[in-house]
């Protein structure tokens, strides 16, 4: 029977050592949240980076790593610290990810990342083809792994593959500027059908191909020498019933069971009962606008003095890519900022930001979406934001405000959030003095439409048409061939 084989950077388990034993854990991130119930579901194996590199992982624990992973369907890659420097912390991190960002005076032009981005696309386009079976379905994901679409037809023209990126794909102005960019086209270009979140970049794409390859374009279809190749946008959802039970085993839940967290946050309710909460949640990353965010923040506290005790952002930013320069500036950046806003407006009973530098479990994250009266995503740019689609799921009595960057693929989706242009403060604090004001009927009102969409269009729904899709190019392969 033939399988789907899906291929992702990192697997969406992480290992560690703790006291000379293995540990599994989830991973953190938008794609393995995504994609693990569609994986669970159907009959698929994952091939991915555990998140230890080979150095890291002693002799002994290499079978028992890769028994771990077999346990959950997976095949663990096995990458050299070098390697992970070269191809993750290096062309992936600093230079394809802050291009496709806009952050073009973040990105670097190095030959020996692109070396390593080459040499690591190749060693994941190996392992599939060792697992690959004539009928097997190939799911390749991500601006890590652009190359690896091509790497495989070149060994297995007949194999059907598709490629989702989930970060934006820029204009082509920004595109250009890439000194491999005819080469990390022709990569893609190895898909029968590329997916992206939105209509914009799939244009931005389709716009750079036509015009650095030359390629016909028509409509969205590219015709290659030999083949047809689809681009489509696919905005994915998430997985909207685990997040919406999550959220009312939370209200059901016995004050027994509750953790540290709410307890604590639940204090600050009964102690200040009209003050109201507003969350954040993102990876540490530029691209998030967390400094913006808290500039904005402070903007609106300098403007509207009456609010201060009546508010509070609790702002939760995960550990991501320390061992590039920029994320460890943020870090210093968004600790100073916090530090100083919490020194210029605290009062003895209160605390203007309550920030939370670490990854929380499952848990946490729900009392967290919960609990909060207002979620503010600034985002600069971002692929989409699975933040702000979990935030309105777990909503179950439809209260609650969403305040949206437009800068997020997520935007498109979710007209009914108060949408804002992360770099306007001004319009930052307006939407923060609507939000803190917004009647409930209009907050209910504008969450029942924003539900409705997001159930609709579940994680399941977007892998589904992402699959079937990618199916049916199949039938265009045997008619072009036939031409
Ligand atoms: P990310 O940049 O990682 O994803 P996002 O879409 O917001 O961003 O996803 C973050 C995920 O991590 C969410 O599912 C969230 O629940 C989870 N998470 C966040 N903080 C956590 C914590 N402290 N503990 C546990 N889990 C936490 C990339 C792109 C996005 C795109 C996704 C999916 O940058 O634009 O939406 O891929 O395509």
């Amino acid at each position: 029977m033939s399988k789907t084989i899906i291929i992702s950077n990192r697997l969406p388990l992480q290992v560690s050592i703790e006291n000379n034993e293995l540990e599994v854990t989830p991973s953190v991130g938008g794609l393995a949240t995504g994609l693990k119930s569609f994986h669970k579901d159907g009959d698929s194996i994952w091939i991915g980076w555990p998140g230890l590199t080979e150095e890291e992982i002693p002799a002994h624990l290499k079978d028992e790593v890769q028994k771990k992973a077999k346990e959950e369907n997976c095949v663990a890659l096995h990458l050299t610290s070098d390697e992970i420097d070269g191809f993750y912390y290096g062309f992936s991190n600093r230079t394809i990810w802050p291009l496709f960002h806009y952050f073009m005076e973040y990105t670097e032009s190095d030959d020996d990342y692109w070396r390593y981005y080459k040499q690591v696309n190749q060693k994941y386009a190996d392992e599939i083809l060792k697992h690959y079976e004539d009928g097997d379905v190939i799911w390749v994901h991500d601006y890590q792994l652009l190359l690896v679409p091509n790497m495989i037809r070149e060994k297995a023209p007949d194999a059907i593959i598709g490629f989702f990126n989930h970060i934006p794909f820029p204009s082509y102005e920004v595109f250009r500027t890439l000194p491999w960019r005819d080469e990390v086209l022709q990569g893609v270009l190895g898909a029968d059908l590329i997916g992206f979140h939105t209509y914009d970049y799939e244009r931005h794409f389709l716009s750079s191909v036509s015009r650095i390859l030359r390629y016909q374009v028509d409509f969205n279809e590219i015709t290659l020498p030999d083949r047809i190749v689809k681009v489509d946008s696919f905005p994915m959802g998430i997985d909207y019933k685990k997040f919406e039970q999550a959220a009312l085993d939370h209200f059901e839940s016995t004050s027994a069971d509750q953790s540290e967290l709410q307890r604590r946050l639940d204090h600050h309710l009964e102690a200040t009962p009209d003050a109201k909460m507003i969350l954040s949640i993102d990876r540490l990353d530029y691209t998030k606008g967390i400094a913006h965010r808290i500039r904005a923040y402070e903007y609106f506290l300098d403007k509207n003095p009456e609010y201060i005790e009546k508010v509070r952002l609790v702002m939760l930013a995960v550990p991501s890519r320390s061992n590039v320069p920029q994320y460890r500036r943020l870090k210093r950046e968004i600790d100073e900022l916090v530090g100083r806003i919490n020194g210029k407006f605290s009062t003895v009973s209160w605390t203007p930001i309550w920030y939370f530098y670490r990854s929380m479990p499952f848990e946490n994250l729900i009392d967290l979406y919960t609990t909060c009266d207002i979620a503010l995503l600034t985002p600069i740019r971002d692929g989409m934001n699975l933040v702000a689609k979990e935030y309105i799921a777990t909503r179950t009595n439809k209260k609650g405000v969403l305040i949206l960057s437009e800068m997020a693929g997520a935007a498109h989706e979710m007209n009914e959030a108060l949408i804002i242009n992360p770099n306007n403060f001004e319009q930052i604090s307006e939407a923060l003095k609507t939000a803190i004001e917004m009647p409930e009927e209009e907050q209910i009102e504008r969450n029942k439409m924003l539900q409705k969409r997001l159930r609709r269009y579940s994680v399941e729904k977007w892998a589904e048409d992402f699959m079937k899709s990618l199916k049916g190019t199949k039938e265009n392969r045997d008619s072009f061939k036939s031409i």
